[in-house]
């Protein structure tokens, strides 16, 4: 009798397991590397605690913000290695790799968030065709809001920004550095506001996101607003681990994940006039660049979009023309 029901238990255990009955939580690590109350940040917690609600706890994603699991550079192949299941990256960060990932982090080639939309829309299925090859999904993409320069100093023209020390975040950001004479230092997010304190940068290109994130405004007074482009953040899954989950799991997470799009886009907006308006609060002067700058920055970009076409060759040459068709 005993040795009976010691079998009917293996049996039913060995059902369990191979039902995936025995094993129905699935947890996820998800590493991104902008602060917890960053709008990506928020906007990937909505997106966890979607998938919690709709999958009835069968699937947990522990936001990693601020570069806690992996530092900003890591987390694409963090993901594609497995070593977390899914992370959020700044595609402009990998322009060395592949051209096609740095298109949206040049200097006025989309520079308004219609632009960006559709830029996106060109991008998209090679981003996607790329990644799967690299064995990773694309699950959701939110623009930063525009990109302008920080300053200690009043800006008359890019010749002033001859000499000092500028922070960039992403091979582009440090060709404009070169392209102007400034001192390019790459320092990820994480690191702005001690590499600031400690004087290794003086000046940097970004949102004004960031710089109420980073407390720019207790070193930089002077913010030029120039909108020179929208570098967008992208949400990537290991593709083993989401083939892993059944189907109704997968369908949560691509259902969660459309709408964490839209709902980033909204808090990109949002945040765009909010934070210029903390800046000002904050003793920053925010202004639009004089007409020398904007001349200056933008044959910066001619300069740089040219480079970009050379090294991106026909793929790059597609992506240019479909964008700009009508
Ligand atoms: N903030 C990020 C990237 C773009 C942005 O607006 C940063 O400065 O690192």
């Amino acid at each position: 009798m005993k040795r009976r029901l010691f079998a009917l238990t293996s049996a039913v255990t060995a059902l369990l397991l191979a039902s995936g009955i025995a094993s129905a939580q699935t947890k996820w690590d998800l590493a991104s590397a902008y602060p917890a109350t960053n709008f990506h940040s928020e906007n990937l917690v909505q997106f966890a605690n979607d998938i919690d609600k709709a999958t009835g706890g069968k699937l947990k994603i522990t936001v990693h913000a601020n570069a806690a699991l992996f530092k900003a550079p890591e987390i694409k192949r963090a993901v594609q290695g497995g070593q977390a299941q899914a992370g959020e990256i700044i595609l402009a960060n990998f322009q060395n790799e592949w051209q096609i990932y740095g298109a949206d982090g040049l200097p006025f080639l989309a520079d308004s968030y219609d632009e960006s939309n559709k830029l996106y829309k060109v991008q998209k299925p090679m981003l996607e065709k790329k990644l799967a090859e690299q064995g990773m999904s694309l699950l959701y993409a939110v623009a930063w809001p525009p990109q302008g320069i920080y300053t200690k100093k009043p800006l008359n023209s890019a010749a002033d920004l001859k000499g000092i020390k500028w922070r960039a975040y992403s091979p582009a950001t440090s060709r404009i550095a070169e392209l102007v004479g400034a001192q390019p230092v790459t320092v990820q997010a994480a690191e702005l506001s001690q590499a600031l304190a400690t004087g290794v940068v003086e000046s940097t290109m970004t949102s004004g996101a960031t710089g109420v994130d980073s407390k720019l405004y207790e070193s930089l007074k002077y913010y030029y607003d120039l909108q020179a482009w929208l570098p967008k953040n992208v949400v990537l899954v290991n593709k083993k681990a989401f083939e892993a989950l059944d189907k109704p799991t997968q369908d949560a997470v691509l259902t969660a994940a459309l709408a964490a799009e839209a709902r980033g886009l909204t808090a990109s907006k949002r945040v765009n006039t909010e934070s210029l308006e903390k800046l000002k609060a904050n003793g920053v002067q925010v202004l639009p660049p004089s007409a020398a700058l904007k001349a200056d920055m933008k044959k910066v970009g001619d300069t740089m979009l040219k480079e970009w076409q050379e090294k991106a060759g026909p793929e790059g040459k597609a992506l240019i023309d479909a964008f700009n068709k009508p």
